[in-house]
């Protein structure tokens, strides 16, 4: 297919970009060169009066293709002189858009003469999403165009405004489409071109680059893409049109070169390849979800039925006992009144929603269900028997699915008829709120019921990843060793406020003491036990028991290893610092002053020595899947890209060299590293280069 649809109706050139299934501006499949070309040959065509250029499909264009110039910055000078040969045409362009107008998308438009928007249009810059700037001229032309203030509103929240916004704040000339919008643009034959935003520098607004100054250093990020922008933004405001290109040109390479940029981009892609099945294409329907069950009306279930009832899902929900039910239904209702309180929802739209909702008491109501999620007491006997109920009840291929978050997901499915349509959905919570969903395969889970899991998944507008049936699957299983990491600091010299600042100032969004208290001491209690019997031969630092036999379980009794003065902002317990340092008596350690460095590197390389172990066995079938599951559940930096990633540009031998260091040490047993690491260090090779 041709990446560029060129059509002549009279004195109107017409080029569509046709590059599916977003329309990227891709160098490497010639939408870029294409355009370039055929605007040039506009130029000299006496026929053509007026070029349009439009998006083929449901968006004008996503932005610049960003694989394109994974380490290659100079790949970008080609839309910039695409750009500056539009801008520059002495024939009138319009840009007629529609759907997404993103990035390198926008800055075509704003480069074009004229800008119409179909109402659907929604036009924006995320670069700074991906720890980029808009670096086609979009920093030169948007606030020549709309003003500072709303420039920097558009490039630093990187959200997109819909075209009414648009055509209010002058980004667009018109709102129009069909046969109307082509009048328009034929009309356009007829305009002076005078009325072109300035190349001469845009007004000044000096109070609104300190208003997004003070906002930026309130909130430090591990990038300084926020930062450039406002740079550029304000040389907009000093220099003319080429030399704050120039300033713009040099600052997106920095940013493009940056760990933080690719490690946004490298979160970018993970996410959209981890809902596909890996190996083998799907070679089979994949079930439609249309209507679900979730029993269990606790804490877990009322948010997977509020996150279904938000992707316009009919829900039965189902609860034995009647409080719990009322008690389930009251936060459900309560979430979506707080949505509307908040503006986010109309009273329509929230009445739609309830009304999707209905209560039962009996699991056979579940009978008609395509998909049952049991969200009951996290107990082995009590799921076996509700999934023996649901294999006599539920219909045919209705796919089973347990929320479990750390039961065996074979033992479940082996209390029916029909462990291949049984899956686990490993919800995080509050589940309504939180993007990530583990879908467990058990032994038996056919890849029918996977890729049905997986639909109903980004249905509801979450990331879902596919993990292995074992303890902790993939995301919990890898917080215990990070978790066993930290206890072990405190014995040797650190104090919880400094393993979790340390870590917070790397860039986690919570340190692990803090979220084990926010997430509740007495699951992590329960989760040690358990694994005092089946893993006998590793053994946890006893702090955290100590702290949990004085009932101290985190935010919900008031203290944890924290206090809770007004129930969630933690205050260091002189209390807690004592009995740490007590301890450590008390079994022999010297405590030793521990640097923030150590604290990072022996929790990060933890999570990534048992990422590594996770991969051999399969639990995980790509690194990338491992990445999303900590960079979207766990808090775990985007700049970063996630532990596998980051370990992947540390690089492997460096981690191996610091785990033979702390295997040296007090308790090195956990650090025996994963032969994985030692095959990459050995070949030369990275988690990115194995095939999943
Ligand atoms: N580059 C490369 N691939 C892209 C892409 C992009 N900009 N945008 C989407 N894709 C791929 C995506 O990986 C997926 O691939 C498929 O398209 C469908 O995407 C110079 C430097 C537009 C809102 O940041 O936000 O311009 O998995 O699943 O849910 O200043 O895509 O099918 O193989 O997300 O309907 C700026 C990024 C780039 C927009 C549509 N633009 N894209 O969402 O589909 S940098 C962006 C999105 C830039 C210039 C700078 C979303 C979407 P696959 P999808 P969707």
């Amino acid at each position: 297919m041709k990446p560029l649809k060129i059509e002549q109706r009279g004195c109107l050139l017409l080029l569509t970009i046709t590059n599916p299934p977003v329309n990227v501006l891709s160098i490497g499949a010639g939408v870029v060169s294409a355009l370039h070309e055929t605007v040039v040959n506009a130029v000299g065509d006496p026929s053509v009066a007026v070029i349009a250029i439009r998006g083929d499909g449901r968006d004008f264009c996503a932005g610049a293709d960003i694989k394109d110039f994974e380490n290659a910055p100079d790949e970008v000078d080609r839309l910039r002189e695409l750009f500056s040969v539009v801008d520059a045409c002495p024939k009138p362009v319009v840009a007629m858009l529609h759907g997404n107008v993103l990035g390198g998308g926008l800055e075509l438009a704003l480069a074009a003469h004229f800008r119409i928007a179909a109402p659907d249009a929604r036009l924006g810059f995320p670069e700074v999403m991906l720890g980029l700037l808009p670096g086609g001229g979009g920093t030169q032309r948007l606030p020549r165009r709309v003003g500072v203030a709303r420039a920097l509103e558009m490039m630093l929240g990187g959200k997109p405004v819909a075209a009414g916004q648009a055509a209010d704040m002058g980004l667009v000339d018109a709102v129009l489409e069909g046969e109307a919008a082509l009048a328009w643009v034929v009309a356009r034959a007829e305009s002076s071109l005078a009325d072109r935003a300035t190349t001469g520098p845009a007004a000044a607004d000096s109070a609104a680059l300190d208003v997004w100054r003070a906002k930026i250093a309130q909130r430090p990020s591990l990038g300084t893409a926020r930062e450039s922008i406002v740079a550029c933004v304000e040389a907009a405001t000093r220099l003319d049109l080429k030399q704050g290109l120039a300033l713009e040109r040099e600052l997106f390479t920095e940013l493009l070169l940056s760990e933080a940029s690719r490690g946004l981009r490298h979160s970018f892609f993970a996410e959209r390849k981890v809902g596909r099945l890996p190996g083998s294409e799907a070679k089979f329907e994949t079930p439609t979800i249309a209507s679900v069950a979730v029993i269990g009306a606790g804490t877990m279930g009322s948010g997977i039925v509020l996150a279904l009832l938000n992707a316009q899902l009919p829900v039965t929900l189902i609860e034995l006992n009647e409080n719990a039910l009322s008690a389930g239904v009251g936060r459900i209702a309560k979430a979506i009144d707080r949505d509307v309180a908040k503006g986010r929802l109309t009273n329509e739209k929230a009445a739609a929603r309830k009304a999707l909702l209905t209560t039962e008491s009996t699991v056979d109501a579940a009978a008609q269900a395509d998909l049952v999620i049991e969200a009951v007491f996290e107990d082995i006997e009590v799921k076996r028997s509700v999934f023996a109920q649901l294999d006599r009840i539920a219909k045919p291929g209705a796919i089973l699915a347990s929320n479990t978050s750390t039961l065996d997901v074979d033992r479940i499915a082996d209390a029916t008829q029909r462990p291949h349509q049984v899956v686990g959905l490993h919800f995080f919570s509050p589940a309504n709120i939180m993007r990530l969903v583990e879908v467990v395969r058990g032994a038996a889970t056919s890849a029918q019921t996977l890729a049905g899991a997986l639909a109903l998944v980004r249905k509801i507008g979450k990331v879902g990843v596919i993990a292995g049936n074992c303890d902790g699957f993939i995301g919990n299983r890898i917080f215990e060793e990070y978790l066993r990491q930290a206890y072990w600091l405190l014995e040797e010299g650190a104090l919880p406020a400094q393993v979790d600042a340390a870590l917070e100032a790397w860039g986690m969004a919570m340190g692990p003491l803090r979220t084990m208290d926010l997430a509740g001491q007495d699951i992590g209690w329960s989760i040690r036990k358990r694994r005092a019997v089946t893993q006998p031969n590793r053994p946890y630092s006893k702090i955290p028991d100590l702290i949990c036999e004085m009932g101290r379980f985190g935010q919900k009794t008031g203290a944890g290893y924290y206090r809770y003065p007004d129930g969630r902002t933690p205050e260091s317990d002189p209390e807690i610092d004592e009995l740490v340092i007590r301890h450590s008596a008390q079994i022999g350690v010297e405590r030793r002053v521990i640097s923030d460095e150590e604290i990072v590197e022996r929790c990060v390389f933890a999570m990534v020595n048992e990422g590594a172990r996770i991969l051999s066995e399969g639990i995980a079938h790509r690194s990338f899947d491992i990445d999303v599951i900590y960079v979207n559940g766990y808090g775990f930096p985007a700049e970063r890209g996630g532990p596998m990633f980051y370990a992947d540009r540390v690089g492997h031998a460096h981690i191996i060299e610091r785990m033979n260091d702390f295997r040296s040490r007090r308790e090195g047993w956990a650090w025996e590293p994963a032969p994985l690491i030692e095959w990459l260090v050995e070949h030369g090779e990275t988690f990115a280069d194995l095939k999943g």
